[in-house]
């Protein structure tokens, strides 16, 4: 099967992620696109986002937590599910949409800060960032909820987003709110930042893909 999408060895992708631990990595072949250069993606997803997969049937499957599911469906791994079931199945998942929130909101904030200055559309950004805000709070109050279980999509979810944060920082960049210039997701969240710092040693954060240009 082929994964479609941007490799950047300072993001952590959720899809890698969980292909690394369901040891189906093998199985992957890649092609590397970046939706905003390239028309190309459009060809493997009608919604033209990273990642797209195209199964081994041919068929495509766009959405990233949609791929992780179908990879983690093919894990080697036997009986360790990235998608818990039983009682951790909502918590999980819960943390899942905050991560992965949190990173659509921190893309469409950047996507939007491409635009010249005098075109931003404020209320767009100032709600994108209410969001970035929003998801990292939470995710700092529910960090002793989390930091227990057992490895799961919420926690890839969450490390991908900090990761993306680490990477491109839109709030700071763009200074919307005064004292922005100097935003660090860290700051204020000492939980968070610890959990952060203590995950990606796990080897299939810690693994970082390189794709020739
Ligand atoms: N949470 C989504 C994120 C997909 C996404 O928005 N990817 C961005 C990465 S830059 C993209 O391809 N954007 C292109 C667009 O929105 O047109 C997923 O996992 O599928």
């Amino acid at each position: 099967m082929k994964l479609v999408f941007t490799p950047n060895p300072e993001y952590i992708h959720k899809v890698l992620v969980t292909a690394y631990e369901g040891d189906i990595l093998d199985r992957l072949e890649f092609e590397r696109t970046r939706p905003f250069d390239a028309d190309i993606i459009w060809d493997y997803h009608p919604m033209g986002k990273v990642p797209a997969l195209v199964m081994d049937n041919g068929e495509p499957l766009y959405g990233g937590l949609v791929i992780c599911e179908y990879l983690d469906s093919l894990s080697t791994t036997s009986g360790n599910s990235i998608f818990p079931s039983g009682d951790g199945r909502w918590p999980a998942l819960r943390q899942m949409t905050l991560g992965d929130g949190m990173f659509d909101a921190t893309t469409l904030l950047r996507v939007e800060g491409w635009r010249d200055k005098a075109d931003w559309n404020m209320d767009y950004m100032l709600r994108e960032r209410r969001k970035i805000i929003g998801c990292l709070d939470q995710l700092n109050r529910e960090v002793p909820k989390f930091k227990d279980a057992g490895f799961h999509i919420g926690h890839i979810c969450t490390a991908g987003g900090l990761s993306y944060l680490d990477l491109r920082n839109p709030i700071r960049e763009h200074v919307i709110v005064e004292g922005d210039e100097t935003f660090d997701w860290r700051e204020g969240r000492d939980d968070l930042a610890k959990w952060y710092d203590a995950i990606v040693e796990r080897p299939s954060l810690k693994w970082r893909f390189s794709l020739p240009e």
